[in-house]
């Protein structure tokens, strides 16, 4: 049985504002910019007692919290600052498997001060964090990924949530579906469609309806709902590209709706970029019929990609290479890739004041 941690911290962007700026500790802050256009990064636990959070947009925002407070972000301090978390990781484990800036995945089986308890290491790793970077991690442990990823999320801020083998099948049974690690929107609406609300309504369904409705997916969710996962936390993993696709409930023909399909891909794929903190030069656009043949466009920038809006500019540019469409569109999807190597340009959020 191994032992597997997964750490994340708390409000993680906002954070490392209020500690850098104590003048903002304690306070509702949201990172992004106040504009008309503006998205949030984050929001402290302050403004989120006021339903502000991740994605959403700065006007709402300001409409349900009127003090809030909108802070800039600053990459490059973010970029510092995981990678103090990642040494404070390296000294109980070398196989670490950072997902973004501000989580990932420990394997504890074998550890480096012998200690037989995730747990303690956990506690461990949390006060190492606290004491030494002033900053609040949430930690979950378990025996596979799938559930020490689940468990982090559990007891947030500050919390330290232990799934035991034992407690596992209960605990998935009561589990809602859209909490699965692994479900994104549109399979979350598909679930809902086929009335699959909790894992006990998942555990039910056989192996052939899942990969049926589901495809390659299915096979996971048949097994992580009965609380198996064999995936290996792996150090060596390096992230290649990151990637958003938008899948469509109806097949779109006419411009207007492709322009807003990308437009949403572009927010989808930078809120997902900007947690990476690395720079990548190479933009593709995808584009999957409804035959589910896909055609794709790219076009690399040696100086790499760091705003919203350049993204944008170069997804509408590539758009323009797809049209005509030779038949209905069911998927768009953008990815970059092509990391630079040497440490990242900060990336900014473009100001829209
Ligand atoms: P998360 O871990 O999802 O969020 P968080 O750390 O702010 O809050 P918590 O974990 O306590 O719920 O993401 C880590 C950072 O990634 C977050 O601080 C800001 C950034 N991020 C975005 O820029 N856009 C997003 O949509 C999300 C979800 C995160
Ligand atoms: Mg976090």
């Amino acid at each position: 049985m191994r032992k597997i941690i997964h750490i994340d911290m708390d409000a993680f962007f906002a954070s490392v504002e209020q500690l850098d700026n104590p003048s903002l500790v304690g306070k509702p802050i949201a990172i992004g910019s106040p504009g008309p256009r503006g998205v949030l990064s984050t929001a402290s636990y302050e403004a989120r007692k006021f339903g502000v959070k991740s994605a959403m947009s700065s006007v709402v925002a300001a409409k349900k919290c009127p003090d809030l407070i909108f802070v800039p972000p600053h990459f490059e301090r973010y970029k510092e600052i995981s990678l103090q978390i990642r040494e404070i990781f390296s000294r109980y484990t070398d196989i670490i498997e950072p997902l973004s800036l501000d989580e990932a995945f420990l394997d504890v089986t074998y550890n480096k001060i012998g200690m037989p308890s995730a747990t303690i290491i956990a506690q461990s790793i949390k006060n190492d964090i606290k004491n030494e970077l002033g900053l609040i991690a949430s930690a979950g442990v378990s025996y596979n990924k799938f559930l020490a990823k689940i468990a982090s999320d559990q007891d947030k801020p500050n919390g330290l949530f232990i799934i035991p083998p034992k407690e596992a099948e209960d605990f998935l049974l009561h589990l809602p579906v859209r909490k699965f690690f692994g479900v994104g929107k549109v399979t979350a609406e598909k679930f809902i469609e086929l009335g699959i609300v909790s894992g006990q309504d998942l555990r039910s369904l056989s192996l052939e309806f899942l990969i049926n409705h589901f495809g390659k997916s299915g096979q996971f969710f048949y097994n992580v709902c009965r609380g198996i996962d064999d995936r290996p936390v792996e150090s060596q993993r390096e992230r290649k590209s990151v990637a958003f696709e938008n899948t469509f409930e109806r097949d779109i023909f006419e411009v207007t709706s492709f322009h807003r399909g990308v437009t949403e891909a572009v927010e989808g794929l930078w809120r997902r970029y900007q947690r990476v903190g690395k720079t990548a030069k190479t933009l593709q656009l995808k584009v999957k019929f409804i035959d589910f043949k896909s055609i794709s466009r790219s076009l690399t920038q040696l100086h790499g990609f760091t705003s919203k809006n350049e993204i944008e500019t170069i997804a509408f540019q590539l758009t323009q290479q797809v049209f005509p469409l030779r038949q209905p569109v069911r998927l768009i999807g953008l990815q970059l890739a092509n990391f630079m190597d040497e440490t990242p340009k900060e990336v900014q959020l473009t100001m829209e004041l």
